[in-house]
Parts: structure tokens; C-alpha cells; sequence
């Protein structure tokens, strides 16, 4: 099994390495120069006097009062009294890691950007994913849009691509943003629910605002329960432009590709782990790094020549509208890989600072309002939430470009500005620091010179006005198991829901746009009569069916970094599970062994077999498939077990695959559970082979009928 102490080869890690990786990461970490190690150090106070005694406060005498002077003690408290800083006021729960980004080959044509030309050039990321509901405590596994936020440090300073996992926004302008935050949050009341939309507020708002639609359907979709953070695609959401060195512009949309494939939880799964595990996205992303099993993304662009702005039946600067890949396909740019974890959560993690205004020469913006909007919001909450406007000198945040200026003063100022001038022109300093020339060759950022003829209004584009021919595209192009998902969803949340006329509103006025079968089911469970007709005229779309939506069509080849449960008890046949432990590390997959309990399972051949954890400890919900190791003593120690067969039933109802040593079969028997094509038995290299396809399907969508029919 991969671990921390036996990492995989270099080699094994297709794809994601290269000769500079460790360069790159030593050369970038010798510039982190506040990384800060106390190995060997004394420990010391703040102002670097070497302390003698950590353990007691001094006192008048062993039993007497505390005493004031004592500056140790109150420097200790005084400091320990403000560790915590406002949480973001979205996606305040997040996770982070290190890596780089390398382009596959030079995009001189498409930009200038200089992290886009050289496929030697390897640039340092930290990427940030979130919810964006809940608090920093909250759970991993809600029904939540998750942020996709990369930092890539550039040689020409910080581009920031602050994404989501979802290719769409539930509002077209800036300024509805506060008004949608306010609604999906807790209720102000009593602060509930905590980390999802399933209540009046959100319901409330989303069914009075029909340019949610789109974005509201991605969310009831499986893409808001993640299997994990490194099966997330990514997106930019809004257009952006790229400029080349010869200042032509094309519009692009930003995707990013996961190698592990885009793979979902099933909801009852989610709401499982959000009790079994809280961590179990943070965990998994943590460990997938310290194991050697690096996530890697694919970094694209949908490409939209500047002519062709207006050829499509949507306006390229609505957030609510995707481009279709059929339409439009994705170019791939490079690929991501992240491969360090951070040293510490708060310094980073917690502190990194995103703002989508922060670009480099030869990117720039769209029109998008609500991209517009975010180039003021981030800079802005940074303030009150790092305290301050110096919150770029925080390690985290510190572009590798240099960054001189005239800015001065404030707030936490670390840098030692010398010289006098701290204005420009100035002749006292020599004229320095000096602008820069924007030919492509100097670096000068230089805006779009986009001509600009209009009035000044507060009006949306009746280019805007198609709330939900998307949506509708979005429902129809899923599986029939995804869209019977999204009506789970909707009803689950919607009986949620207090007020009957906020039910009532979504199913009518909403859900009847998008779909009229969609709209009556979820009516049905709900108890309402369904709508025989929508409340508005939907364009026909051109396009029926968009397949790059449908995550069926997303899954990864092999089965790299997926989790096998194989169980174990007393009298296991251990040269089974070697066979079975060895043909699925060939797949790379991560594996545990699990035993009744912690203590080392003695094998039918007179070994001690250490194991991971015990089934317990590990339920069925952390794993992607269980197999069952061959002998007789030990599937009778099974089935004797309530936590084994529980293990079993659960991974069967949530349609994993599930392996079975033939001696094994009398728990199938025993839980009346009948063979399928992910339920498999057999002792043979061909069953093994059977098991890991089963596992590359990811689940066994066929069983979901039988799987309903046992309780949960
Ligand atoms: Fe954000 N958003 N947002 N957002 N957003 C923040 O900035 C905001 C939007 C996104 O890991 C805040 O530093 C406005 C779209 C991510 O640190 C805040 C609008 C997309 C993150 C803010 C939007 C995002 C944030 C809160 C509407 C996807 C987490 C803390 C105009 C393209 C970044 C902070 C991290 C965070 C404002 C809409 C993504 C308040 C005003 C659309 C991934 O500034």
C-alpha cells in the first residue's frame, strides 16, 4: 500500500512528474524566507528572550496571587487572545495546497502571458478550494458550490483564476450579490442550517430571481457533492480576454480538466460523512499529496475570436450562460499538479488572499458585470478581513515578481522601504522605481483598448433576458440517473422548505420553465399538483443535448488514487489477500485493511497481519469499493460481526463495487444480496480484473433499483 513511508516511485506517477519538480519547489520555498522551523531552537518570547519555565505563572509565593509583571505569561495570553480573524464571508471553509503549473507547449499566438510560452517553465501555484456557505468548521460534504481558487506566482507578478466548480453564477450583476449571500446563509434568526440551502431564506430568493435558474439546477445536481476535491472540474465562469504580443484579443473561458475524472458522492453518502467524517474532503486532498498520488487538472480555454462575440444565442458576458463544448471545444493549455502540502493552515490556507482583479500582461477582463463587481469586493473584504491593505506582504501572498512603489505605510507594513521618494516623478531617487513600456517585449500591463460608445445606465442587455433554455439544457442533457438525482435533490430541499407558496413558486415558476416532467415530479413529492405549462416562452436551443455536462461521460481511465476496504478477520487466507492487495496496487489504487478490530489478524497460514483500521473506525462511506478476503474462520468471525454486515449492506446500497473471496459468499447469503456486474465472487486473477472495471465506472448505476428496496 502507498504511505507516507513508502511513497510510489518518481516514475509511477504518470504524467505529473518532471526532472525540475524538486528545483522548482526548493527554489521557490528558499524565497518563502518566513517559513519558519523550531527544530533545535530554544524557545523564546516574542521579543527573543530564552524562556525557563513554560509550565508556571509567577506568583507570590507558591500558593500566592499572580503577579502582573510577570511579562512572560501576559505576552503568551495577549497574543493567544487575537489569534482568530474574521472568516471569509464566503467560502469561509477551505482547503489548500501547493503545486505548479507548466504549459504543454508555447500559446504565444493566444497571449502574451508569460507563464503561458515556455513548456519548460514550471509556476508555482497554491490553489484553495471551498464551500461556500458554511463557516470554517462546517462540514466537507454539503450540498454546496465549491470554490476553485489558483494563486499561479508568476515571473510578471500574481494572476489569480478564482473559480468554482460549477460553470455558472446564480446572479447576472455585482451589486444582487449581498442579496444572495444574505439568503443562502443560516437564517439570521437562529443561525441555521449550517452549510446548505435547504431553507426558506434561499428558496425565497432563488424562486423570485429567474436568472438563478441555470446556476440553482447545477446545485441540486450531483457536481455539489464531489467525491472529492480532485474530482472537481474547475471554471472561470465569466468570459475573460487573452492578448497576444501583437494586441489581438479573443475572448476565453477558463476550464480546468480533472486527470482523476469528475465523480460525485451519492447524497445519502454525503450527509453520512458529514457526521463520520467533517474532514473527509481536507483529509483525502491531504493525504492524496502526502502519499505521492498528486491531483493533477488539465488547464483549457473555450476560445471566441473577437468577431465572434455575437454569434451565439446568448451574450458571452452573461455569467449565467455557458459555451456548450459542442460549440465551442476546450483547448488545452497545460496541466496543474499539486504536490506540497502547506506547513501550516492558517499562515496559509487561511490567509491567502484571491482577487480576480489580480492579472498579468496579456490577460483582461470582459464586460461581465459581475466580474466587474468582484474587482472591487476582494481587495476590499481583505481589508477588514487580514487587516489592513498590506495583506499582500503576507508570506502567502507575496508575488516571486518584485513589487515596487510608491505605496507606503499602514496597517502591519513589514517591508523596509529605503530612499526618500515614495512619489513618481521623482528626481531625489533617481527617478526610481520607473514604469515600464507596455511592448510585450518590456512587460508594462497595459489594458484592452476596447472602444467603449454609450450611455450611462443602470440596465441589464436584453441579451440577459433567457433565464432558462440552459437550465432546460442542462437537465436534458444529463443521465436518467442524474436527472432522477436532481429531483431528489429539489424535493429534498424544497421539503425543507416552511412556506408552502415559496414550494409552490419554485415548482411553478421555475422548475415548469426548465422541464414540465422535472417540475412534476418534484410537485409529486411535495404533495402539489403538478403545472401543466411553464410561465414564460423558452427558446428552443439548436443544441438538444450538451454530453460534456453529464459526468458519465467525465470518468477517468483506470482507477489511480480510488479507496478499497478489503476486510479481514482471524483465520484470513493471507496469500489471498497478497493476490488481491498486489493486482490492485498495480492499479495504484490506495488500499486498507480493515479487522474487527485494531488488534493484528491472525492468518489462517499462522501469520500476524497488521491492519489499517478497524470497520468500525473506517465505515463503508470513506471508501470507493470493499472486497472481502477468502476464508472460512474469518467470514464466520464476519458474520458474526453487526459493523461487517453493516459495512456491506451500506457499500451495496450506495452501489459500489464489491469483491467477494467464494468462501465469502455465505454473507451475500446471509444478506440476500445477489450478484451483479460490480457485485462479483471468485478467487481468479479474471475476477480481480472484473472488480477493478467494476471500479472504474466509478459506481454500479445498475443496482440503484435493488438498492432502494433494502432499508437504510
Ligand atoms: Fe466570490 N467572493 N464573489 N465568487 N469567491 C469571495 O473574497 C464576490 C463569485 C469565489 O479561497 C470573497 O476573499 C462577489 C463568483 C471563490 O479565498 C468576497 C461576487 C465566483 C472565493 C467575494 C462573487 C466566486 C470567493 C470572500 C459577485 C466564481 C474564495 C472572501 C459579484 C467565479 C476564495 C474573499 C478563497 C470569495 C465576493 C461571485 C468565487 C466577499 C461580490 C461568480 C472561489 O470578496
Amino acid at each position: 500500500m502507498p504511505s507516507k513511508k513508502n511513497p510510489p516511485k518518481e516514475s509511477q506517477l504518470a504524467g505529473t512528474q518532471t526532472p525540475d519538480r524538486a528545483n522548482t519547489n526548493a527554489k521557490l520555498q528558499s524565497l518563502e524566507v518566513f517559513r519558519s522551523d523550531a527544530t533545535g531552537q530554544a524557545l523564546r518570547t516574542n521579543q527573543g528572550v530564552k524562556v525557563a519555565d513554560n509550565q508556571n505563572s509567577l506568583r507570590a509565593g507558591e500558593r500566592g496571587p499572580s503577579l502582573l509583571e510577570d511579562f512572560i505569561m501576559r505576552e503568551k495570553i495577549t497574543h493567544f487572545d487575537h489569534e482568530r480573524i474574521p472568516e471569509r464571508i464566503v467560502h469561509a471553509r477551505g482547503s489548500g495546497a501547493h503545486g505548479y503549473f507548466q504549459a504543454y507547449k508555447s500559446h504565444a499566438a493566444l497571449t502574451k502571458a508569460g507563464f503561458l510560452q515556455d513548456p519548460e517553465k514550471m509556476t508555482p501555484v497554491f490553489v484553495r478550494f471551498s464551500t461556500v456557505q458554511g463557516p470554517r468548521g462546517s462540514g466537507d460534504t454539503v450540498r454546496d458550490v465549491r470554490g476553485f481558487a489558483v494563486k499561479f506566482f508568476t515571473e510578471e507578478g500574481n494572476f489569480d483564476l478564482v473559480g468554482n466548480n460549477m460553470p455558472v453564477f446564480f446572479i447576472q450583476d455585482a451589486i444582487k450579490f449581498p442579496d444572495f449571500v444574505h439568503a443562502v446563509k443560516p437564517e439570521p434568526h437562529n443561525e441555521m442550517p449550517t452549510g446548505g440551502s435547504a431553507h426558506d431564506t434561499f428558496w425565497d430568493f432563488v424562486s423570485l430571481v429567474p436568472e438563478s435558474a441555470h446556476m440553482v439546477i447545477w446545485t441540486m445536481s450531483d457536481r455539489a457533492i464531489p467525491k472529492s476535491l480532485r474530482t472537481m472540474q474547475g471554471f472561470g465562469v465569466h468570459t475573460f480576454r487573452l492578448i497576444n504580443a501583437k494586441g489581438k484579443s479573443s475572448f476565453v473561458k477558463f476550464h480546468w480538466k480533472p486527470k482523476a475524472g469528475v465523480r460525485s458522492l451519492l447524497w445519502d453518502e454525503a450527509q453520512k460523512l458529514a457526521g463520520k467524517d467533517a474532514d473527509y474532503h481536507r483529509r483525502d486532498l491531504w493525504e492524496a499529496i502526502e502519499t505521492g498520488n498528486y491531483p493533477e487538472w488539465e488547464f483549457g480555454v473555450q476560445i471566441v475570436a473577437e468577431e465572434d462575440e455575437h454569434k451565439f444565442d446568448f451574450d458571452l458576458l452573461d455569467p449565467t450562460k455557458i459555451i456548450p463544448e459542442e460549440l465551442v471545444p476546450v483547448t488545452p493549455l497545460g496541466k496543474m499538479v499539486l504536490n506540497r502540502n502547506p506547513d501550516n493552515f492558517f499562515a496559509e490556507t487561511e490567509q491567502v488572499a484571491f482577487c480576480p482583479g489580480h492579472i498579468v500582461p496579456g490577460i483582461d477582463f470582459s464586460n461581465d458585470p459581475l466580474l466587474q463587481g468582484r474587482l472591487f469586493s476582494y481587495t476590499d473584504t481583505q481589508i477588514s478581513r487580514l487587516g489592513g491593505p498590506n495583506f499582500h506582504e503576507i508570506p502567502i501572498n507575496r508575488p516571486l515578481a518584485p513589487n515596487h512603489n510608491g505605496q507606503r505605510d499602514a496597517l502591519h507594513r513589514v517591508t523596509l522601504d529605503k530612499g526618500r521618494a515614495s512619489y513618481e516623478p521623482n528626481s531625489i531617487d533617481g527617478g526610481w522605481p520607473k514604469e515600464t513600456p507596455a511592448a510585450a517585449s518590456e512587460g508594462g500591463f497595459e489594458s484592452y483598448p476596447e472602444r467603449i460608445e454609450a450611455h450611462k445606465v443602470r440596465q441589464r442587455s436584453p441579451s440577459f433576458a433567457d433565464h432558462f433554455s440552459q437550465a432546460r439544457l442542462f437537465y436534458r442533457s444529463m443521465s436518467p440517473t442524474e436527472q432522477a438525482h436532481i429531483v431528489n435533490a429539489y424535493s429534498f430541499e424544497l421539503g425543507k422548505v416552511e412556506r408552502v407558496d415559496i414550494r409552490r413558486r419554485e415548482v411553478n415558476e421555475i422548475l415548469a420553465n426548465i422541464d414540465l416532467k422535472l417540475a412534476a415530479q418534484v410537485a409529486a413529492s411535495l404533495g402539489l399538483p403538478a403545472p401543466k405549462k411553464g410561465t414564460v416562452n423558452v427558446p428552443e436551443l439548436p443544441l438538444k443535448q450538451s454530453p460534456a455536462l453529464s459526468q458519465m461521460n467525465l470518468l477517468s481511465e483506470g482507477i489511480r488514487g480510488h479507496k478499497v476496504a478489503v476486510l479481514v478477520a482471524d483465520g484470513v487466507d493471507d496469500k489471498h489477500v497478497d493476490a488481491v492487495v498486489k493486482a490492485l496496487e498495480a492499479e495504484s489504487a490506495q488500499i486498507k485493511l480493515l479487522g474487527l478490530t485494531l488488534a493484528p489478524v491472525q492468518t489462517a497460514q499462522g501469520k500476524l497481519l497488521a491492519v489499517d483500521a478497524s470497520i468500525e473506525g473506517m465505515p463503508s462511506v470513506l471508501f470507493d469499493a470493499v472486497w472481502v478476503a477468502a476464508g472460512k474462520t474469518s467470514t464466520q468471525a464476519l458474520l458474526g460481526s453487526g459493523d461487517a454486515l453493516h459495512f456491506l449492506l451500506e457499500a451495496y446500497k450506495h452501489l459500489k463495487p464489491m469483491g467477494l473471496a467464494s468462501e465469502a459468499q455465505p454473507l451475500l447469503d446471509r444478506l440476500g444480496l445477489k450478484s451483479d456486474g460490480g457485485l462479483l465472487s471468485g478467487d481468479d486473477p479474471k475476477t480481480y480484473k472484473a472488480f477493478i472495471n467494476a471500479m472504474g465506472k466509478h459506481r454500479v448505476w445498475a443496482r440503484e433499483g435493488a438498492a432502494e428496496a433494502i432499508p437504510a
